[in-house]
C-alpha cells in the first residue's frame, strides 16, 4: 500500500538505526506534551469559564509544583542531549583502519577519489559491510554531502577538511544530494551511492587498473621537489615526514598539534602557519599551485608514511616495485640509508 508513498525513509546504514530511535523519541515526546498542553487548555477553559456570582482569587504561588514542572523537563531535556551526543559522537568517530574516499565538491558535481586510486563523478561504489571513511573538501562554495538512507550529512568546506563515515548494510543503489544551497544548479548536484556485495565489489575495482593514490602523491612529491627538503634519511631543512601521520607534533609556538589530515593540508598550502620546532621558515605556499586533487594525493602519501620506520624504502614504492628491484634497492637502502626520491 505505501509503495510509492513510504511513511519511513528506507535504512541502509549502521548509523540510521540510531539517529531513527533518537528521532522517534524527540516525536513521541513532542506529541505527548501538544497532548498534555492542549487537554489542560480545553479542560481549563470550561472548568473556569466565567460564571456569575464566581469572583477570580488571587493565588500565592506553589514552590512543589514549580519544582516538578522545573525539574521533570529538565530530566527530559537531558537524556535527549546525552543520546544525541552519543549518537553525534559515533558519527563523528571513523573507525580505526576504514576505507578511505576522499571527496572533491564543485558547482555542480561531486568528484570521488578512492584511496586505491580508482577515480569517480556523482557516483560511489562502495562494499556492503565495510568502514568508509569520506575525507570531504570543496574547490569553490560550502556544499553538503547528503546521503538520507545513511542518515548522513555533513557540510564539505572550502579550504579544509571534513569527514564523515558510515558502514553500507544493503546492497543498492541510494541517493547522494547536496543538501546546501550552492547556486543556481544546486538541486542538479546529485549523484548515487552503489552498495555492492564484497565480490562484486572486488570485481569492480579490478576493471578499473589505476595504482594507489598514496603512489601518485609519492610521485608528485617528488616532482614538485619537496623530497628535496623532507629527506628520510632526517638530513633535510624540513622536518622528516616518516612515521609523523596521526601523531603530535611540537610547533614552533609551542602549540603541540596532531598530525592528521587537516593539518597535513594547512602545512602545503600555508607552510608558515604551524611551523615544526626547529625548522626554519622556508617552505614556499603551494597555494594555487596544486589543485585539491593534488593535495589530497599528497595527503594520501604523507599518511602513507605514517607506517613506516625512519629511515627505510616507503610501502607505496614497494607496492610498485617489482620484486627484484625491491631486493635491490633494499641493499642499497641498508648501504647507504634510504631516501624518499
Ligand atoms: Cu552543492
Amino acid at each position: 500500500m505505501f509503495d510509492n508513498f513510504p511513511l519511513w525513509p528506507q535504512r541502509a546504514s549502521t548509523s540510521a538505526g540510531g539517529v531513527d530511535a533518537l528521532y522517534i523519541f524527540l516525536v513521541i515526546v513532542s506529541a505527548m506534551m501538544i497532548a498534555l498542553i492542549f487537554t489542560a487548555l480545553v479542560y481549563f477553559a470550561a472548568r473556569y469559564r466565567k460564571q456569575k456570582g464566581v469572583r477570580a482569587e488571587q493565588i500565592e504561588g506553589s514552590t512543589p509544583l514549580e519544582l516538578t514542572w522545573s525539574i521533570i523537563p529538565l530530566c527530559v531535556f537531558m537524556v535527549i542531549f546525552l543520546w544525541g551526543a552519543v549518537v553525534y559522537f559515533k558519527g563523528r568517530t571513523p573507525p580505526r583502519d576504514s576505507t578511505e574516499v576522499y571527496v572533491v565538491a564543485k558547482q555542480w558535481m561531486w568528484k570521488l577519489e578512492h584511496a586505491e586510486g580508482q577515480r569517480e563523478i556523482n557516483e560511489l561504489h562502495v562494499p556492503v559491510g565495510r568502514d568508509v571513511k569520506l575525507i570531504m573538501t570543496s574547490q569553490d562554495v560550502i556544499h553538503s554531502f547528503y546521503v538520507p538512507v545513511f542518515r548522513m550529512k555533513q557540510d564539505v568546506l572550502p579550504g579544509r577538511y571534513t569527514m564523515a563515515w558510515f558502514r553500507a548494510t544493503k546492497p543498492g543503489t541510494y541517493h547522494l544530494f547536496c543538501a546546501e544551497y550552492c547556486g543556481t544548479q544546486h538541486s542538479g548536484m546529485i549523484g548515487s551511492i552503489v552498495v555492492m556485495e564484497p565480490a562484486q565489489y572486488e570485481a569492480w575495482m579490478s576493471g578499473t587498473p589505476s595504482g594507489p593514490l598514496s603512489v601518485a602523491g609519492e610521485k608528485m612529491f617528488a616532482e614538485l621537489g619537496c623530497s628535496t627538503c623532507h629527506r628520510s634519511d632526517g638530513t633535510g631543512r624540513g622536518p622528516n615526514l616518516q612515521g609523523v601521520f596521526g601523531k603530535p607534533v611540537a610547533l614552533d609556538d609551542g602549540r603541540t598539534v596532531m598530525a592528521d589530515e587537516n593539518y597535513v593540508r594547512d602545512c602545503i598550502l600555508d607552510p608558515g602557519a604551524k611551523r615544526v620546532k626547529g625548522f626554519q621558515p622556508i617552505m614556499p605556499t603551494f597555494q594555487g599551485l596544486v589543485s585539491e586533487d593534488q593535495v589530497n594525493a599528497l595527503v594520501a602519501y604523507v599518511k602513507s608514511l605514517a607506517k613506516v620506520q625512519p629511515g627505510t624504502k616507503t610501502a607505496a614504492v614497494a607496492a610498485q616495485t617489482p620484486p627484484a628491484e625491491t631486493a635491490n634497492a633494499s641493499q642499497k637502502a641498508s648501504l647507504k640509508g634510504s631516501q624518499v626520491e
